[in-house]
């Protein structure tokens, strides 16, 4: 890693923080407008790259919750009647103002969750627009995305999210409901809840109905008061195994419909016969794209034996190079750890790694000093029995274990609690389709990671979670069929 002594010195960025107009505080999205919680409790949220506090907002008790489900209640009656063109218009309006507000949106979203300015900007911001395009291009044509004549919307969407795609999860959950007819109440993150607030005002300037989208902002207690409300008819939930595993025993016996995309432990596997440089640049997408905390990161690399050697010289070489600091600069290209919680969480694991006799190695860099930060780490002397090989580590951590054949390849792979993402890496076709087709992994790649589009659909297996989201299937999760 270009080590510097403070990484905010080398390109300071203040011009880019003032894009954005941060309110010192904010309350809750209700039925159209912006109101106070009917609690005292409030909340911050900090830069987690300067520890600076952002803003304060409401904390959304059981009765704000009411409140937004019954507005959401009241406007499903006549969004759910408007004819699919109508609903188009809004989303696609939706999504030609998040395109124009794209650079406040991306500078916010670098400041509440830490992750670069390069990646909001080209990945993230890019991919919600493309996100509410696509779902508005559904609204007038459902009757033809195969769930027969006139398929009905379920009513009101109850969707809590994670804080590590902030706006990309709210528009996963948002558009597909929107374009099929339901309105929703939505809870970000504790840590992230400034691009919800955000895209609740874009909501108002598309002249979207009232109530039609709600967002109540809180911590897991309101998340709890929103999957457990009795007038909610289906919960979307993007977050851990153990957050998803509650709410299906609290809604269970209940009539509500349930999507969970949950946590993974993606196996990168690299073939002798893989372009060795591009491999490289695949692995680092794979688990570094966002400080690693991503559900689909390639936390796992399984590598062929005969070529460990040179594959992990050259990643080793290749990390050595990468620029950690200021998120708001755009050449840094790994930014901070969302939390002190999930900081010390990726901390706890590598230290446990260390302890079960992998072999640590970590770029050589100088972390700042305020901030939550962690070294692109590689462990190697990895055994599946091994914690890093197991846990999901949710940061920028990756665990190298050796194959000598393709069904060992595929058994590691497939030896994990989750079931989410995987990757190969080889010159055969032949071999990515029979690998694949044994891979017990929702999405596969083929040598390239972290590629994402909204007309793929999303989702696991196992302690991944269950039902789809992107591309036509996302409209099913959202349906009566
Ligand atoms: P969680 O702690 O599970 O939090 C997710 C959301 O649920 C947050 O909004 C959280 O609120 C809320 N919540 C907490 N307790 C709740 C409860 N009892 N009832 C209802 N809601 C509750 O996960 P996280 O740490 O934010 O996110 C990381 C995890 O998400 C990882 O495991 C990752 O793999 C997974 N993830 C999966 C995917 C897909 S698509 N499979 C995508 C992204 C992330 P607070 O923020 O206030 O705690």
């Amino acid at each position: 890693m270009t080590t510097t002594t403070n990484p905010f010195a080398y390109a300071p960025a203040p011009e880019s923080r003032a894009i954005v107009d941060i309110a010192p505080s904010y309350g809750l999205f209700i039925d159209g407008e912006f109101t106070e919680s009917s609690g005292q409790d409030r909340n911050k949220t900090v830069s987690p790259a300067t520890e600076e506090v952002l803003a304060e907002y409401a904390q959304a008790n059981a009765e704000d919750v009411d409140r937004a489900v019954k507005a959401a209640r009241k406007a499903f009656e006549k969004w759910s009647a408007l004819p699919g063109s109508e609903r188009a218009k809004y989303l696609f309006r939706i999504a030609r103002i998040i395109q124009e507000r794209s650079r406040e949106l991306a500078v916010l979203e670098t400041l509440d969750n830490g992750k670069p300015i390069k990646e909001t900007r080209d990945a993230d911001l890019p991919l919600v627009a493309a996100h509410f395009f696509y779902y508005a291009g559904w609204a007038d044509k459902l009757d033809h995305a195969g769930y027969g004549p006139n398929p009905r919307p379920l009513g009101v969407a109850g969707q809590v999210i994670p804080w590590n795609f902030p706006l990309l999860m709210l528009a996963w959950k948002i558009a597909p409901a929107l374009a099929t007819g339901n309105t929703v109440v939505l809870k970000p993150a504790e840590t992230t809840p400034l691009s919800a607030l955000f895209f609740a005002d874009i909501c108002r300037q598309a002249g979207l109905p009232r109530g039609v989208v709600n967002i109540v902002t809180g911590d897991g207690r309101t998340g709890q008061a929103l999957v457990s409300h009795p007038g909610i008819n289906k919960v979307a939930f993007t977050g851990s195994t153990a957050v998803g595993k509650a709410i299906a025993r609290e809604i269970a016996g209940t009539d509500k419909k349930v999507t969970l995309e949950l946590g993974g432990k993606g196996a990168n596997i690299v073939f002798d016969d893989a372009p060795i440089d591009q491999a490289v640049e695949g692995i680092v997408n794979g688990i570094f794209f966002n400080q690693g905390q991503v559900c689909c990161a390639g936390s796992r690399l399984l590598v062929q034996e005969s070529i460990q050697e040179e594959l992990l010289d050259a990643l080793k070489r290749r990390l050595s190079t990468l620029r950690l600091g200021d998120p708001l600069d755009k050449n840094t290209d790994i930014g901070a750890i969302n939390s002190a919680e999930q900081l010390a969480r990726i901390t706890a694991l590598a230290e446990t790694g260390e302890a079960e006799g992998a072999e640590r190695w970590s770029a050589p860099c100088e972390l700042p000093s305020a901030g939550y930060w962690f070294a692109p780490t590689l462990f190697t002397n990895v055994t599946q029995a091994h914690t890093v090989a197991r846990d999901e580590i949710f940061g920028p951590v990756l665990s190298v274990l050796t194959f000598r054949t393709p069904d060992e390849a595929v058994a590691k792979a497939n030896n994990s609690q989750y079931g989410l993402s995987a990757g190969i890496w080889t010159e055969k076709g032949s071999r990515i389709l029979a690998v694949a087709s044994k891979l017990r992994a929702g999405v596969v790649w083929a040598n390239t990671f972290n590629k994402f589009d909204p007309t793929s659909p999303f989702g696991g297996y196992k302690e991944s979670g269950f039902g789809r989201e992107g591309g036509r299937h996302g409209l099913e999760a959202y349906l009566d069929v």
